[in-house]
């Protein structure tokens, strides 16, 4: 089969071949301004704003990628050298692959190198949404205070280099300054990512970064700009070479970084765009009133879920997440800690069948075909745990419910910061706060309770005598048997 590598002029060929866009992607105006165009965002957003875009009414909608960071480079070049586009392969349950190439990034740009570009763009009175997917930790809130950090060498480097930022909060003050002077109207600035209350949380952090360098800003933002909450939900592992070796000789189409992900998707938002929004109801994004269950359900049970057969898989030497699902005593542990832990803190949630929504998650965990990295689960865990477990734990504590399963794995957690797993193998971490981590997890090793004393990850948990008993007792636990007698004796506990 004849090889063709992924570009506009390569669309008409390839449509024998694979699902293409079925719009001009000449005659699509950017509508919105999307910030980190990772793989998530790459199977979400610019996938429902694709099918979108297939109807001509829709044309005013379509994305320019920003790249923020000088990280970002490889996938700038890539997407760039295809005119933005990519395939998005979807792995059914069943194994089944479905293909089709996504065009609804018309431009990208790459903030490094043309900062005015990216502000101008941000600025322009076309565009009427600003959407996020810069990770959880990318929101510089200081854990310890639940404030804004100012003390972020690159914060303070951008209040004092306004025209040539670093971070997401710079170009926005300066999108958003630009837009006022120009009267470009109003945005809404719409965050992706795993946060509860994402949108609320967006505010609450820009707006400390404006009151800080630009004070007079406020009060057009407070009138301009809306901030909708949302929850965001598709499993999208990192694109691996077999992924892109299996394009090209299945379909014959060379693109150089798919995105391979899971069929279920879910985009649930608050209505809340003051500057309007295209009809994502057409493509099955929900409209809700108050996002934040349904963001609370998400986290606590799919990402912290994520989390749980993440460090306890890594430190059995697991590689992938449906491997270490497989393993019984993981598999109980986390049904015990989803029913037991998260369960009783949710409220609300009308409409959603909760024990079915539960049992999806298990299978899409459990699906062998999406290969999720352990390594993906657990990068950035640092930033991950306040979000996604700490909630539960807090709410639990308030309850007096349960914590035994959540404090075991902020304990096994502790021990996989040592750096090597119980088949003594090098755990290959990537976090932000790796350094600190080590440091403290070495001292945990005589003194466990210093790990969670550590107020840049758990804020003032430490001072909890419940959790900190049962966080002890499992790093003492963990240390003298191992990660599975633990389970297996927890597991058999509440069997009784
Ligand atoms: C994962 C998420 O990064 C993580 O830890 O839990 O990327 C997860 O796969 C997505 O949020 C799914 O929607």
């Amino acid at each position: 089969m004849k090889h063709i590598t992924l570009s506009n002029s390569s669309l008409k060929e390839l449509a024998d071949r694979v699902a293409v866009p079925n719009y001009n992607r000449e005659n699509i105006k950017t509508g919105i301004v999307h910030v980190g165009v990772g793989g998530f965002h790459r199977a979400h957003q610019a996938m429902y704003l694709d099918q979108l875009l297939h109807d001509k009414a829709n044309a005013n909608w379509g994305i320019c990628g920003v790249a923020l960071l000088s990280f970002d480079q490889k996938i700038y070049d890539t997407l760039k050298a295809q005119d933005g586009l990519y395939t998005l392969v979807v792995k059914e349950l069943d194994g089944t692959l479905t293909k089709r190439v996504i065009g609804s990034i018309t431009e990208y740009l790459f903030a490094p190198d043309s900062p005015k570009a990216v502000i101008q763009k941000m600025a322009n009175p076309d565009v009427k949404i600003i959407t996020l997917t810069i990770t959880e930790g990318g929101y510089n809130l200081n854990e310890a205070t639940g404030e804004f950090n100012l003390e972020n060498p690159q914060i303070i480097h951008d209040s004092k280099n306004a025209t040539t930022p670093k971070t997401i909060f710079g170009y926005l003050t300066q999108a958003l300054k630009l837009r006022k002077e120009n009267n470009s109207g109003a945005v809404t600035l719409l965050s992706c990512d795993n946060i509860e209350g994402n949108g609320a949380v967006a505010k609450k952090m820009l707006s400390a970064y404006v009151r800080f360098v630009e004070p007079d800003l406020l009060p057009w933002i407070e009138a301009n700009v809306s901030f909708p909450n949302s929850m965001v939900d598709r499993i999208t592992p990192a694109t691996v070479a077999s992924d892109i070796a299996e394009l090209k000789n299945v379909s014959g189409i060379e693109d150089q970084w798919p995105v391979v992900c899971e069929s279920f998707q879910q985009w649930v938002v608050e209505d809340n765009f003051i500057a309007g929004r295209p009809n994502l109801e057409s493509v099955g994004v929900q409209f809700v009133t108050d996002v934040e269950p349904f963001e609370k359900m998400k986290l606590g049970l799919l990402n912290a879920g994520h989390s749980v057969i993440g460090i306890l898989g890594s430190l059995l030497g697991y590689n992938t997440i449906d491997e270490a699902i497989s393993h019984p005593e993981i598999g109980t542990f986390l049904a015990n800690y989803l029913d037991n832990e998260v369960t009783p803190t949710l409220h609300d949630l009308e409409g959603v069948d909760l024990p079915k929504y539960k049992k999806t998650l298990i299978a899409r965990f459990s699906n062998i075909y999406i290969k999720d990295q352990v390594d993906r689960i657990c990068s950035e865990t640092s930033a991950k745990i306040p979000k996604f477990i700490l909630p539960t734990v807090q709410a639990q504590l308030k309850l007096n419910g349960t914590i035994t399963n959540a404090a075991f794995i902020i304990a096994a957690w502790a021990i996989y910061c040592l750096g090597v797993n119980e088949k003594n193998e090098k755990i290959n971490i990537k976090d932000a706060l790796s350094d600190t981590l080590f440091a403290k997890a070495i001292l945990a090793t005589d003194n466990p309770k210093i790990f969670i004393e550590n107020e840049e990850v758990f804020g003032k948990l430490s001072q909890s005598a419940v959790f900190s008993e049962a966080y002890s007792k499992a790093y003492q636990d963990i240390t003298t048997f191992g990660i599975e007698k633990c389970l297996i004796a927890l597991n058999s506990k509440l069997l009784k």
